[in-house]
């Protein structure tokens, strides 16, 4: 279930989407397109878009919360050769289902984000990388692109401004892995979806070795709206000094999951309440609050906490994407861990030796204390492998498994140690007393 809006503002991206409102004629109908053709029109100095972009606060929302503004001026100035723009829509991390969403009921809005950002950036091409096992989104945005083509928003010689830029929609392959920009760029390039080093940065070196800007699905979406309103009032949207709107994903144990715009900066308490609050009127134990990669946080420290990139970094954990997963009290945390642990063993591309063997031994030892075969030296074991990925590998994907790890043993240790203690998983008999 997906639920539109938030009740605390208006949404933006959301705003009376109904699933059959997607074409061009509706975006248009809502003031979609002005935007783009009012800079053509305007011929607007390239520089007064990232700075309304910097403005507005825009952090990238596929997980690093880098700065948009800061990643667009990156990019060289006078580059001889072809650039390229790419929306990164290989969206996989467990607990997030945003950008499928935004493509499905909105997918014009990313057209015109790219196009606006393709302006500010001097880039021509652009493609857009579509997770491979949602293929019909795939063909629905295949379709969107031909009705801004045919409306002359894309091609060449745009509105008669005398900028170009084509845009292709590309199918991925349905790895995870293939959303790290660098192992997407492989891809793109019919190679393997393995990570490169990084620097070079793509912004320098990106798809066939060119100067490359990679933006997840839902910052370039927001890109048309902070153009329209300004970027001070969008900046003024969020809450507490957290600049903009940001669409979360409840899932888990609460009673509407679901998709939720609001304010960035709003308290988790609201944002559970926008979702129902506690399934079946269980409590809460525990949440994820930025996807899979997300250390897990307790309950408690949820409840003090505002839904921003500072206060939940402080709280020890991440924004992330915005996948909140909740879990309730009869949730077993090794079982879950578990879970995880086995979706980054499986995803691993296996060049860096640290995550290939690590996330393998990581599911082993967490499999034997679940069938409550553990020993008691296996939780600091645990650590030791934890510790030995972090920061030892090509990609963030080694420190997204281990991070889980040493925090579910961290918050919820006694957990494990029961586990140990009684040969077996308590998660059958309910909440342990
Ligand atoms: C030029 C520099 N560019 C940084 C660019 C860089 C990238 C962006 C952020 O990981 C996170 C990860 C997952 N010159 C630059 C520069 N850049 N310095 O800025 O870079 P970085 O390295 O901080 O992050 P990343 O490698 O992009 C992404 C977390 O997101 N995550 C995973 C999400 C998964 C999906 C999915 O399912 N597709 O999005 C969730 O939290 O753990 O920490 O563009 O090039 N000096
Ligand atoms: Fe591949 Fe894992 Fe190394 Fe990333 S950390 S490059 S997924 S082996």
């Amino acid at each position: 279930m997906t639920c539109l809006h938030g009740r605390h503002a208006e949404p933006l991206l959301f705003r009376g989407l109904t699933g059959d409102n997607w074409t061009l004629a509706d975006y248009v109908s809502r003031g979609g397109y002005e935007q783009f053709k009012r800079i053509l029109a305007e011929r607007m100095p390239r520089e007064r878009i990232i700075d309304e972009v910097r403005a507005s606060g825009l952090r990238g929302r596929g997980g690093a919360g880098f700065p948009t503004a800061v990643k667009w001026g990156f990019m060289p100035k006078d580059h001889p050769g072809q650039m390229y723009l790419i929306c990164n829509a290989d969206e996989s991390e467990p607990g997030t289902f945003k950008d499928r969403d935004i493509l499905r009921y909105n997918p014009h809005a990313v057209i015109e984000g790219m196009l606006i950002a393709a302006y500010a950036m001097g880039i021509t091409a652009g493609y857009i990388y579509i997770h491979g096992e949602i293929w019909a989104v795939y063909e629905q945005f295949g379709e969107a692109i031909r009705q801004a083509r045919e409306a002359g928003l894309i091609g060449r010689d745009l509105q008669g401004s005398g900028f170009d830029f084509e845009l292709h929609a590309f199918h991925g392959y349905g790895a995870y892995i293939c959303g790290e920009e660098t192992a997407l760029l492989e891809s793109m390039e019919g190679k393997r979806g393995q990570p490169r080093f990084k620097p070079p940065f793509p912004a320098t070196n990106g798809l066939y070795g060119q100067p490359t800007t990679i933006n997840n699905v839902e910052t370039l979406a927001y890109v048309p709206f902070i153009m329209a309103m300004g970027g001070d009032a969008y900046a003024a949207l969020g809450r507490n000094n957290c600049p903009g709107t940001k669409i979360f994903c409840l899932s888990g144990d609460v009673a509407r999951p679901g998709n939720y715009e609001v304010p960035l900066g709003i308290s988790f308490p609201e944002l559970l309440e926008l979702a129902g609050g506690m399934k079946d009127g269980l409590a809460m134990k525990a949440v994820i609050p930025g996807g899979s990669s997300s250390p897990v946080l307790p309950a408690e420290t949820m409840m003090q906490l505002n839904m921003d990139y500072d206060s939940i970094a402080k709280a020890g954990s991440m924004l992330g994407t915005g996948g909140v997963i909740v879990l309730n009290e009869t949730r077993c945390m090794v079982k879950a861990l578990l879970n995880l642990s086995r979706f980054y063993w499986n995803e691993s591309c296996g060049q860096c030796t640290p995550c290939r063997e690590g996330t393998g031994w990581l599911v082993s030892l967490i499999e034997r204390i679940e069938n409550g075969q553990g020993k008691t030296e296996d939780l600091d074991l645990l650590d030791n492998v934890a510790a030995n990925i972090m920061g030892r590998t090509i990609c963030a994907l080694g420190d997204a498994a281990a991070m889980p790890v040493r925090s579910f043993i961290k918050h919820f240790r006694a957990e494990f140690e029961y586990h140990i203690e009684h040969k077996r998983c308590p998660e059958a008999s309910g909440p342990r007393e």
